[in-house]
């Protein structure tokens, strides 16, 4: 397919609530919403690289300029013919997986409307809904905690993932486990401890976590595999694994037993799907973690949860989780089982409303071939 141009739009959304975590508190999503024209069909992406370099070093500002820069001037008046075309012309450069996937997402979304195939059915998904669980961030206190989690619960969310921080863990875990004793719940500490704070840990172990995710530093694998040692608790991985060869050297190393995909971290839904079959073969289980979607991402999310190995619940909450309008419809809603329908229209399967697409740009700039 000859790309014939590439639109970036720099969008700011409101979330409903502050949502904090280790790294921060946010107020806002900012993201890039990707679109390409190919052939007289457009496929839209998202690249999930936030305001402020928390997760991730990635900003809208850097994902901004690789793109502009030399991500869309790779492929701009080029054939690329799949998505290993795409990866090889890409090839050359280091790093930016956030802005690397928003672009790869929009050209799934054009070769899937190109040939009639949902997301979901490209990448090998089997399942028509998929298992979600709500990821709450750190609150004012304990009680207010319990008051978002039962709301959650309400809601109809079978899973709660607490996000914790040294000083607001234990106390906070240990109070959702006693009120819900039965809840499948975890906790994700986006990095924030050091070996030394081991005990935190092995204080929650008696607690039956489903597994506790990234507890230590992104680059270190290696005390991650020293505290796994001396839990039962499975540890999850999220920012340390960028690449199907670190999943494979983590469960080598025994650095954790379970981990979490999610595509913009990992490059694109290509190498996502790599990590899934891996994991799958070994018989590790992964799970789809989020990144504050819009619907374009959500909607890639359950495609890429379809898949047979994601027997974790996902961090997919429905539409009005995080937002109170969004930008694509349909809007995705929780079934009474707490899954959430996969997609099975073409490509990723939901509408770009412009109208509120234009509503929360800040920016935008067109690409020509
Ligand atoms: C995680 N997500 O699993 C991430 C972290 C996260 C749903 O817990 C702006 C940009 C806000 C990136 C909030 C969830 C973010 C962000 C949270 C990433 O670690
Ligand atoms: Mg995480």
């Amino acid at each position: 397919m000859r790309i014939e141009s590439v639109d970036l739009h720099h969008i700011r959304m409101r979330l409903k609530a502050p949502f904090e975590t280790s790294f921060g508190v946010e107020h806002d999503r900012d993201a890039v919403i990707v679109r390409l024209r190919a052939e007289g069909i457009e496929g839209w992406g998202e690249c999930v690289a936030g305001a402020f370099p928390g997760y991730s070093y990635e900003t809208v500002g850097t994902a901004w300029h690789v793109l502009e820069e030399f991500f869309v001037p790779a492929i701009l008046g080029q054939d690329v013919k799949d998505v290993d075309d795409f990866r090889g012309r890409l090839a050359a450069f280091r790093g930016h997986p956030l802005a690397r996937a928003g672009l790869e997402l929009a050209l799934w979304d054009l070769l899937g409307l190109a040939r009639g195939a949902s997301l979901a059915t490209l990448l090998g998904g089997e399942r028509r809904a998929v298992p979600v669980g709500v990821s709450v961030g750190i609150q004012t206190d304990v009680r207010t905690l319990l008051e978002v989690v039962e709301r959650y619960l309400a809601d109809g969310y079978r899973r709660v993932k607490l996000k914790i921080k040294p000083g607001r863990d234990l106390d906070e875990v240990r109070a959702v486990h006693a009120a819900h004793p039965k809840l499948a719940l975890q906790v994700d500490a986006n990095s924030a401890y050091a070996l030394e704070q081991k005990t935190i840990f092995q204080a929650m172990d008696p607690l039956g976590l489903l597994l506790i995710e990234q507890p230590l530093a992104e680059d270190d694998l290696l005390d991650h595999a020293a505290l796994q040692a001396v839990l039962r608790t499975p540890i999850c991985l999220d920012e340390s694994i960028l690449s199907q060869r670190h999943a494979r050297q983590a469960l080598d190393s025994h650095a954790c037993r379970v981990i979490n995909i999610k595509p913009a971290r990992l490059g694109g839904l290509a190498e996502a799907v790599a990590v899934h079959d891996l994991c799958w073969a070994r018989g590790a289980p992964v799970w789809c973690g989020g990144m504050l979607e819009t619907g374009i991402g959500r909607a890639s999310n359950l495609a890429l949860a379809s898949l047979p190995g994601f027997t974790l619940p996902g961090d997919i909450s429905a539409s009005d989780r995080y937002y109170a309008e969004d930008i694509a419809s349909p809007p995705f809603t929780l079934n009474s089982d707490s899954t959430i329908d996969v997609p099975d229209s073409p490509g990723l399967g939901i509408a770009v409303d412009p109208r509120a697409l234009a509503r929360v740009t800040l920016r935008s700039a067109a690409f020509n071939a």
